[in-house]
């Protein structure tokens, strides 16, 4: 280890979702704080385009490689070898790999290849959630997590579920997800409003990747009864497999017309800063990021009570929590809020709060930090 700030290269998914926004936000907060930081993937995360200054973070594409010999390509293996050149070029001290498989596999092979760098490792939840439901990668996962110098997790629920689906007894340290409340914050021009909602409407909006496990359907379906009671318009932001079915049920409830599919929308925080309620519906999830940049905004959330959810929207004080599945108690509970004009302003100013007292930066990046002296120093 050196005796300036270690080196740190960051292994992690660079398309939209919660794992690569926390990667791409704590690279960047770390760089800030005076370490020279790697990212090392098939592209560049999607966060940190045009976050880039001379001296960092800097970015290193991992090289694809076909031959006819080979069914499929090798990626963890790609992986493996430029972040080995890394490395080795950079003097790296430490790699940070956002989820078991396949990152931590990579970084624990440039380990043995380089005899450098020491490796921690974030656990984000579907590697961990896959396994439980699906084997096909428990013995290199668990390998992952037992062989890496320090495991972190985003949840309490998801540092339980890995212990028990993992029979690992190591430590795993809890270190939630945080937002930037400068960035996430109301936007109370009504012009920005008016480009997506009628003053009379309730703004409801949902954000995820579509996954069968986010449950859009049942947003569709929450959403149908609120609209069956007040004026509403629901934003879906994100794309993924379910979107389809999404757009096909909210055609048959005869609310297409007051429901938009806005894709895979960058400035989201911009949505988030004018919306009423945020949906999350998911049958699992181990934090939801999402729903903290929501709350940031000042947006009340209504969500399943599942994985880490509770961590972070409490009920009755920041949002409403229901069993999964159950679509009426969520409609209700967002009637609640929407039909009451003080218990809103309570509930979006309780959620600003837990997004600044307990998830701010300046609480969470520190624990990394130690985290990351703690490793490089064994
Ligand atoms: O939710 C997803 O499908 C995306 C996934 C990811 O890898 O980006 O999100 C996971 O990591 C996020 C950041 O830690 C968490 O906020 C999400 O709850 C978690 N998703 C699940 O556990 C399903």
């Amino acid at each position: 280890a050196s005796s300036t700030a270690p080196k740190i290269a960051v292994l992690c998914h660079t398309g939209a979702g919660g794992s690569g926004v926390v990667a791409t936000e704590l690279g960047l907060k770390v760089a800030a704080a005076g370490h020279e930081v790697h990212f090392v993937g098939a592209a560049m995360p999607f966060r940190l385009t045009g976050c880039q200054g001379l001296r960092g973070p800097y970015f290193h594409q991992v090289g694809g490689f076909a031959y006819a010999l080979f069914e499929q390509p090798f990626p963890e293996l790609s992986a493996a070898n430029t972040l080995s050149e890394v490395i080795l070029e950079h003097g790296v001290d430490l790699t940070h790999a956002h989820y078991a498989i396949p990152h931590a596999s990579a970084a624990l092979h440039a380990r043995s290849i380089t005899g450098k760098t020491r490796v921690m490792t974030t656990l984000h939840g579907t590697d961990v959630t896959l396994v439980g439901t699906e084997p096909a990668f428990r013995h290199t996962t668990r390998h992952a997590i037992e062989r890496s110098d320090h495991v972190t997790a985003v949840s309490h629920s998801l540092a339980a579920e890995t212990r028990a689906v993992f029979g690992v007894d190591r430590d795993i340290e809890v270190i939630h997800n945080f937002v930037d409340s400068d960035r996430f914050r109301r936007i109370t021009d009504p012009g920005v409003r008016a480009r997506f909602a009628h003053p009379e409407e309730a703004l409801i909006v949902h954000v995820s990747n579509f996954r069968p496990i986010k449950r859009v359907e049942d947003v569709v379906q929450v959403f149908a009864r609120i609209a069956s009671e007040i004026p509403a318009r629901l934003l879906m932001i994100g794309d993924g497999p379910e979107r389809a079915r999404a757009f096909e049920l909210a055609r048959e409830l005869g609310v297409i017309g007051r429901t938009q599919f806005l894709g895979s929308f960058p400035d989201v925080q911009t949505v988030l800063g004018i919306s009423d309620l945020f949906l999350l519906t998911s049958s699992h999830e181990s934090f939801g990021l999402a729903a903290l940049e929501a709350m940031s905004c000042e947006v009340p959330v209504v969500a399943s009570n599942a994985g880490g959810i509770p961590e972070v929207v409490e009920h009755g004080v920041n949002g409403f929590l229901s069993q999964v599945g159950d679509v009426d108690d969520m409609a209700h509970g967002a009637l609640k809020i929407l039909r009451d004009p003080e218990l809103y302003r309570q509930m979006g100013q309780a959620a600003r709060r837990t997004a600044t007292e307990r998830f701010h930066p300046r609480l969470i990046v520190p624990q990394y930090l130690a985290a990351y002296r703690k490793t490089v120093e064994g």
